[in-house]
């Protein structure tokens, strides 16, 4: 009787990616340097990079060298795109397999809209991530941005989105970020200069992420950190720290289902007279109802109605 040895490829998650080699770190710990095999089989989405950090791979070591080759990437259970930066309509995978994601937003130096954290939470909502939103660089804020953030607070704790302010300057409720990512896969995204890096430096000060200025005139970030990659935190758990970005791509998004993806427009939308309402002009809707009532906040509806006109 013959028997076979099945050699099972190991299995590694990728923590950087700077586009032609991969990170990959397997269960033990250990560290390899991957390229990509030529012909590698893709899940069909439409993306300027196949494999992104966070992914799941077989790999194995190449004949005669130190580097490996990634031959195969696991199924995904989520990924966070963005709109890729030239104009082909491609999309961008900024991190696969996360357990939450974290909003870092502010409210000064640079001012985060609203039109941007809805853009994300829709984006999360489609593949049913949790997200956080934390007001950071609270230490600056004046009484009038203090009324901003928590009013933003008030309506996105309101529906389902765990928010408070932060600082990564002081400190102040690092310790609640911390509870909330102990022992998960975290994502950081946001816009340039927010203090994604400065947040992840503070949470584990035996990471030393590089961290930029803030441009004077603009109030803009200078795009210091370039490439995603995931750092293990002392703590326990991971944070993947990510570029900052101007948009996220609507990622396969109907517009049929956009307002399923606004959980107080879910709640309601079964209430409106026509079942393929699109709560924008149609008498009788129970979305514009709950607007004139103010049981949805009105920048959140008009968040939603300029996704719909995109
Ligand atoms: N006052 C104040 N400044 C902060 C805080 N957090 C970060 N900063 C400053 O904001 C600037 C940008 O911080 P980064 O951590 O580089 O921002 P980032 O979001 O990683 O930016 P990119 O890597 O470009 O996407 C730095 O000058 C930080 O010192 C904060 O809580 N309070
Ligand atoms: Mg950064
Ligand atoms: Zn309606």
């Amino acid at each position: 009787m013959h028997r076979f040895f099945v050699q099972k490829m190991p299995i590694g998650r990728v923590i950087k990616s700077t586009g032609s080699w991969y990170e990959v770190r397997d269960d033990a710990g250990q560290v390899s340097q991957c390229r990509l095999r030529g012909k590698i089989r893709l899940d069909g989405l439409r993306t300027t990079n196949p494999v992104a950090v966070g992914d799941l791979v077989n790999f194995e070591k190449e004949r005669d060298k130190d580097t490996c080759v990634i031959d195969k990437i696991l199924p995904r259970t989520n990924v966070i795109v963005r709109k890729s930066v030239n104009l082909s309509k491609e999309s961008h995978i900024i991190a696969a397999n996360v357990d939450q994601a974290i909003l870092v937003a502010t409210i000064a130096q640079p001012r985060t809209s609203t039109g941007f954290i809805d853009r994300f939470t829709v984006t999360a909502e489609a593949y049913h991530i949790p997200v956080i939103i934390v007001f950071n660089k609270c230490d600056i804020y004046n009484d009038e941005q203090n009324a901003m953030a928590e009013e933003l607070m008030r309506v996105y704790n309101g529906i389902g989105y765990q928010s408070f302010m932060i600082s990564a300057k002081t400190g102040f409720n690092c310790d609640r970020l911390e509870t909330i990512m102990k022992g998960k896969i975290s994502m950081f995204s946001g816009h340039s200069g927010v203090g994604k890096s400065a947040l992840v430096n503070r949470l584990d000060p035996n990471l030393d992420i590089r961290v930029g200025e803030i441009s004077d005139v603009h109030e803009k970030g200078k795009h210091t950190t370039t490439f995603a990659q995931m750092y293990q935190l002392g703590f326990g758990g991971y944070i993947i720290d990510t570029p900052g970005i101007k948009e996220f791509a609507l990622f396969d998004m109907e517009k049929e289902t956009l307002a399923q993806r606004f959980p107080e427009m879910r709640a309601l939308m079964h209430d409106c007279r026509f079942n393929n309402c699109t709560h924008l002009h149609e008498p009788h809707c129970a979305i514009k109802n709950a607007v004139e009532q103010h049981l949805i906040a009105d920048w959140r509806y008009e968040n939603y109605c300029n996704m719909m006109d995109d």
